[in-house]
């Protein structure tokens, strides 16, 4: 069988509502029509990888198509109405089944063009509430490079950031406020003032510091953009606050982007996956128009991620924020405090700053994916490090990448300047090839940071 199909027939009658002597009402396998074993996938084609546990008494092949039937064309019955439309053209396709992984193809034309929105709303729809199934994971999605030329990706990206910055041999630092609520903004500034001048490279909000009544964020972003300046003018070296735009609706998010832009800042942060992809698309669009830099901080990503049978696995988060166009993304630490395995972990990170990520079953990598010429995103690690887990999180990033350091600044015996300093002292021994010990010898801060944390270690998965 050859069902190689890359246009839809056309149909060379009027629309019309008398029947098709093949119209064959009633309710029938999905795989009749969704399982195509042969069906060799086109260039053009979005393919998924979905893990499949399917209910008691369904076959895994039933299953598949009923996931494959339901996230495009089909529905529980036969509808007369199929007669009007190409549906062998438009269906998705179950092209192959290994243990419990089915691979679907869908034709490119079921996707509005840059709308990471309109490949939701299919793929990961009403498929995953489906009696069918018990459980359900979006694994892997490769997105045809036709597609993925619709997408504008980000408009900073690697490179340019290090150009802004002008600091290149080592990975970039930050360090999240904390505590994260409750501070005034005149208390927050002088923290973000304490970490500039101690060698962090930026500070950042927390996901959840938005405009609460004992920080508006107006009075926010203006103090800690003076301390920015302040920290500026007094190391030399450019320094940055990623203000946390996140607001109850989209309007708000750019209101408040704007007012950081007019006061001299080149940083925002966003959660995007709180505030969703089309809140995201439209900030990430006005921050482009207004030369500023995008955070994104994955807040509630682990709802759906976690499990290994249920969800959208992160890799396919990552995907579609490279799609829409943040230049910072969350990937995990592995060593620090949150659920996350080196391999996939690193998986994740090549997914942002490769151009062609060849497929890679160890590190979950089920397609090869072209990201064509979008740019690339900074990997983030953030969430329970300090200093003892700088050398692993080299050896997991490399240079480029962020690193977040909030307890693991603000802890410190000394307060969250000597913090800052044992941080940036620690980042760069370990980039320029020298250890942790051969740095403390001259950097009584970084001495007390190690002396501190010497036995703090998190459960580490490969
Ligand atoms: C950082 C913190 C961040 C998490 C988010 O604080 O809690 O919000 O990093 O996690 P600290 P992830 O440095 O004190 O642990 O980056 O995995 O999304």
């Amino acid at each position: 069988m050859n069902t190689l199909v890359a246009a839809p027939k056309t149909i060379q009658q009027p629309p019309s509502a008398e029947l098709s002597d093949k119209y064959q009402a009633g309710v029938r396998d999905y795989a009749v029509d969704y399982y195509v074993p042969g069906y060799q996938p086109l260039d053009t084609d979005l393919l998924c990888a979905f893990r499949i546990t399917p209910k008691p008494g369904v076959s895994m092949i039933e299953a598949a198509a009923a996931v494959a039937a339901e996230s495009s064309t089909g529905t529980w019955t036969e509808v007369w109405s199929n007669q009007l439309t190409d549906l062998d053209f438009y269906k998705a396709k179950v092209y192959r089944i290994e243990d419990d992984i089915a691979y679907i193809a869908y034709p490119m034309d079921l996707f509005e063009e840059n709308s990471v929105v309109n490949i939701m709303s299919s793929i990961v729809g009403n498929v995953f509430g489906f009696k069918a199934v018990s459980a359900l994971r979006l694994e892997d999605m490769r997105i045809p490079v036709a597609l993925v030329k619709t997408f504008p990706g980000p408009s900073v990206g690697i490179y340019d950031e290090r150009v802004w910055f002008d600091k290149w041999d080592r990975p970039l630092l930050g360090g999240t406020v904390k505590p994260k609520l409750g501070l005034s903004p005149k208390a927050y500034s002088t923290i973000i003032y304490e970490c500039l001048v101690g060698g962090l490279d930026t500070t950042k909000d927390d996901e959840n510091m938005n405009s609460q009544p004992f920080s508006r964020w107006r009075d926010r972003f203006m103090y800690a953009q003076e301390a920015v300046a302040r920290a500026e003018a007094e190391t030399g070296e450019k320094k940055g606050h990623w203000h946390n735009v996140t607001a109850g609706s989209t309007s708000e998010s750019l209101r408040r982007l704007e007012y950081a832009a007019s006061l001299g800042s080149k940083m925002v942060m966003f959660d995007f996956l709180t505030a969703g992809f089309a809140a995201s698309a439209d900030v990430f669009r006005r921050a482009a128009e207004l030369g500023l830099l995008v955070h994104c901080h994955r807040a509630m990503h682990a709802v759906f991620t976690r499990q290994p049978n249920h969800g959208i696995h992160m890799r396919v988060v990552a995907k579609w924020l490279r799609l829409t166009g943040g230049d910072h993304l969350h990937t995990g630490t592995v060593v620090g405090k949150l659920e996350g395995s080196w391999n996939e972990t690193a998986g994740i990170i090549d997914l942002l700053r490769e151009r062609v990520i060849p497929a890679d079953p160890a590190r979950g990598l089920y397609f090869e994916q072209d990201f064509a010429g979008l740019k690339t995103v900074w990997p983030v690690s953030s969430g329970g490090i300090h200093v003892h887990h700088i050398p692993d999180l080299y050896r997991l990033t490399g240079n480029d990448a962020f690193w977040l350091f909030g307890g693991g600044t603000h802890g410190h015996p000394k307060g969250s300047r000597a913090g800052a300093r044992a941080n940036r002292v620690a980042t760069e021994a370990i980039a320029s090839g020298s250890t942790l010990e051969e740095a403390a010898r001259n950097c009584p801060e970084l001495r007390d940071a190690m002396d501190l944390w010497a036995d703090v270690r998190f459960e580490v998965k490969q």
